[in-house]
């Protein structure tokens, strides 16, 4: 039976088997395809994954120097995330909200290393002004909407953003980012319900990285194809390699034309990978070194892409030069943080919210 001859009222109490039988003939978002991007390009997201290794190899290093005080998690091995599915959005139209793993999304949006470093160590130059630190990081500008502690939080703060897209009617789509873990907390059914229902411009992005702190998803989700979360709500849904740019790329491409038109939400399950721990006091003894570093050999993003950009007639020597250049820009962005001052003691008196209840 077709979907229109089943109303959706509350009166239609009869079991509806025939409704879900042709759930999948719905139209659906076209399927995702590889990204055929020039060689410019290409070596553009080959920087800027390279960028996001080398800054949280820096972060690491500094952490470990005590120069970062509180939380610190990395987003070594998840590049291919970011900058694939940032690399399609409109900067300053669309927005972006993500979880605590926030460093590779601010610097796939290009904002400078420098502020994001001197964040990190808590100084005044750092993009929250020092106040934010690794897990709280925003630029209104961008439309980077942070940066939140609290798992599954920004999938609702992202419902509201597209709200606010769609009310406005600034064209504008957003892409909320959420973890595996979080893919499993109430407040993500309710906003997916609400998106679906009032068709807003959204992508709900889990970067499934097989864990949440110690958990393996398998160990902790029931459903663990987690690209079918949505089907309860219509939301159509992909499963992604996270660890292809390029195929990254292109399932932002599909989500995008889906949710510009007016279609309502995609869910996109991006399978990635975190190499280092949780957080940078997590030993990660849940998981074997042979786990990770088969991983790494077989499917590492970056160097995936150096192969492709080999065949391309790059050279060694040129992706060497680049290296190099990253480097430097990130040492730099060290350097600039550990000379900025700290907070006058006087911030502390400011942004606080007073009120009485
Ligand atoms: C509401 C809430 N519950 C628990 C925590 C503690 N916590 C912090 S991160 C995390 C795991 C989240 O894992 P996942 O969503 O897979 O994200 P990932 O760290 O892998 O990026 C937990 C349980 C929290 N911050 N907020
Ligand atoms: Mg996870």
């Amino acid at each position: 039976m077709a979907r229109s001859a089943q109303p959706r009222t509350k009166q239609n109490t009869a079991p509806n088997n025939a409704a879900l039988a042709v759930l999948p003939n719905r139209e659906r978002p076209a399927e995702p395809g590889r990204y055929q991007g020039s060689k410019e390009e290409l070596l553009e997201f080959y920087r800027q994954m390279l960028l996001i290794r080398r800054f949280e190899e820096k972060a690491g290093q500094l952490y470990g120097l005590g120069l970062i005080g509180g939380f610190c998690h990395l987003y070594i091995g998840q590049e291919a995330v970011a900058v694939g599915l940032q690399s399609a959005l409109q900067i300053g139209r669309d927005s972006v909200i993500t979880g605590y793993r926030d460093h590779g999304h601010m610097l796939a949006y290009g904002i400078d290393p420098r502020v994001i470093m001197a964040e990190l160590t808590g100084r005044e130059a750092g993009i929250s002004r020092g106040k934010g630190g690794s897990m709280h990081m925003f630029s209104v500008e961008h439309g980077f909407y942070g940066g939140h502690g609290i798992v599954g939080a920004q999938v609702s703060l992202g419902a509201g953003l597209a709200f606010k897209h769609k009310y406005s009617g600034d064209g504008g789509v957003c892409l909320a980012y959420f973890g595996d873990g979080a893919a499993n907390q109430g407040q993500v059914y309710e906003s997916f319900n609400m998106a679906e229902l009032w068709k807003l411009p959204i992508i709900f992005v889990i970067e499934n990285n097989q864990y949440a702190m110690g958990t393996s998803v398998n160990r902790a989700s029931s459903e663990d194809q987690l690209y079918r979360r949505g089907e309860s709500f219509r939301i159509p849904g992909f499963q992604v390699d996270g660890m292809d740019v390029l195929a990254v790329r292109g399932a932002a491409e599909a989500a995008l034309e889906w949710v510009r038109a007016g279609k309502g939400p995609v869910l996109l399950e991006l399978k990635t990978y975190r190499y280092r721990g949780h957080s940078m006091s997590d030993p990660a003894k849940y998981r074997s070194r042979d786990e990770v570093q088969s991983v790494r050999d077989k499917s590492d993003p970056i160097d995936q892409l150096k192969k492709e950009l080999e065949a391309l007639g790059v050279t060694e020597d040129e992706l060497k030069a680049l290296d190099k250049a990253i480097r430097k820009d990130v040492a730099e962005s060290a350097d600039f943080a550990e000379q900025s001052p700290e907070p006058a003691l006087s911030e502390l008196y400011t942004d606080v919210l007073v009120g009485t209840y």
